[in-house]
């Protein structure tokens, strides 16, 4: 057995986003859901399924598995949520904020709304838990979304008014934030390149300025959010919309001022290639757009790092000449699982000169088989890093529950805890205490 201790400070939590949790949701997903479910479910009857999805609540042969509808309720039970986190002794908890709930109809802010988020922020320092928000998790208000959303030209401008509303709101208790979750990695990609998300366009030149127009919302955001966090209180007037006050609650010391963290969180995957020139060419290539775009074109507007790695990534040629097939995959999601991959992509961050912190890692595996198996073996890899030098200041699972993953519906069971979608019973899996082990020891043993 080794043991493998993690630096003092080290944050350890999981990770969830709006839509996947709340339920209950309107914005361009919840549109899209509704008019794609049916065909979804019926060309789900043309693929053979393992008995273990099949036997789940929704299964994929039913319309309500493409529906995020209530999701896991946790709109509403927040609180058991968080009192399962707590137990198994986490430290940070990232989630996001749903913008089409906060802003509805174009400039019209709902105060109930962000009092909802202020509450759920309470909550989690209740109980000893640092708040680390998302301000954008693939979804996008109706409205925003008519307007072409990021391929409008004056989506940053949207954008960055929404989020100046939200961080003015939870200045005092918030000082992590992330503006932008696997944007340019994941987002444009599915839903300008491939069509496979919602807008479903296929058009290079939409892909750029979609990219374009994130990264330049980012840079606007990151600028708004440090000077609202070195604006006195009375120069908060001279912003448009007024700040919600609570003043119940004892602000975060690292929330004072000028201490507050900017982050982005993006999806990098270990690129493998061969080692013939052209394979070497087309592997940076291939690797930058996919891993490195995001983070080059803002940089330096960001104080941190969100490094969210799953799998390899095959799509570079050769790649079978340098790493050899795995055994181990993701088979609901289809993808090759190969824990070291995260040394490496660390490695390739380093560059940036910015902490780090691991915002998802985690499997889908209903059954949890090897749930803590790929914990522990990601966890082995990340300590490497630290050795080698990478600021690695947390570790969040993805993620904290069961949840409705995307275009897949409900069949992916990420979830440290099983959710029970018919009554929304909460059960923690066995993989968890194994996790929360790790948590409270901040060492590993392997
Ligand atoms: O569920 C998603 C999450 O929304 C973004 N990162 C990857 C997860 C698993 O696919």
């Amino acid at each position: 057995m080794t043991i493998y201790k993690f630096p003092d400070n080290f944050k350890w939590g999981s990770a969830t986003s709006a839509h996947q949790i709340e339920g209950d949701n309107n914005n361009d997903w919840s549109e899209w859901e509704s008019k794609n479910a049916n065909l979804k479910a019926q060309k789900a009857k043309e693929k053979k399924w393992p008995d273990h999805i099949l036997s789940n609540y929704p299964n994929p042969l039913q319309e309500e598995n493409y529906i995020s509808g209530k999701a896991c309720d946790s709109y509403n039970r927040y609180e058991e949520d968080f009192d399962i986190a707590e137990k198994l002794n986490q430290n940070i908890h990232r989630f996001s904020i749903e913008w089409s709930r906060i802003e509805p109809e174009e400039g019209r802010f709902n105060e109930k709304e962000m009092q909802h988020y202020i509450n759920v922020v309470k909550a989690l320092k209740n109980r000893g838990i640092e708040p680390m928000i998302t301000l954008w998790h693939f979804t996008n208000p109706v409205w925003f979304a008519q307007k072409g959303g990021f391929l409008n030209i004056d989506s940053p401008k949207y954008f960055t008014r929404y989020v100046k509303f939200v961080v003015k709101n939870l200045k005092d208790q918030v000082g992590l934030w992330i503006t932008f979750n696997e944007a340019t990695t994941v987002y444009s990609g599915h839903s300008y390149l491939k069509g496979l998300w919602p807008p479903q366009h296929t058009n290079i030149l939409e892909w750029r300025r979609v990219n374009k127009n994130i990264v330049r919302a980012h840079i606007q955001t990151y600028k708004a959010i440090k000077e609202i966090y070195n604006h006195s209180p009375a120069n908060l007037e001279s912003f448009e919309v007024e700040p919600q006050r609570f003043l119940e609650v004892q602000p975060r010391d690292r929330a004072t001022s000028h201490n507050v963290e900017v982050g982005i969180a993006e999806s990098n995957s270990f690129n493998p290639s061969g080692n013939s020139f052209y394979e070497r060419i087309i592997g940076r290539v291939y690797n930058y757009y996919r891993n490195l775009f995001f983070l080059s074109a803002a940089f330096p507007y960001y104080d941190f790092i969100g490094l969210n790695y799953y799998n390899l990534d095959r799509k570079v040629p050769g790649s079978y000449k340098s790493v050899p097939k795995q055994d181990w995959y993701m088979e609901d999601m289809g993808w090759e699982i190969y824990p070291k991959g995260i040394w490496h992509v660390l490695g390739q961050l380093k560059k940036f000169k910015k902490p780090i912190y691991i915002t998802e890692n985690g499997t889908a595996d209903s059954k949890d088989l090897v749930r803590e198996q790929y914990i522990k073996e990601h966890l082995k890899w990340v300590w490497r890093a630290i050795q080698d030098g990478v600021e690695v200041q947390g570790y969040l699972y993805w993620s904290l529950l069961d949840n409705f993953e995307w275009a897949y519906g409900f069949i992916p069971r990420f979830g440290l805890v099983e959710v029970d979608f018919k009554i929304f019973e909460r059960r923690i899996r066995p993989s968890a205490l194994e996790y929360a082990r790790i948590c409270k020891e901040n060492t590993l043993q392997i």
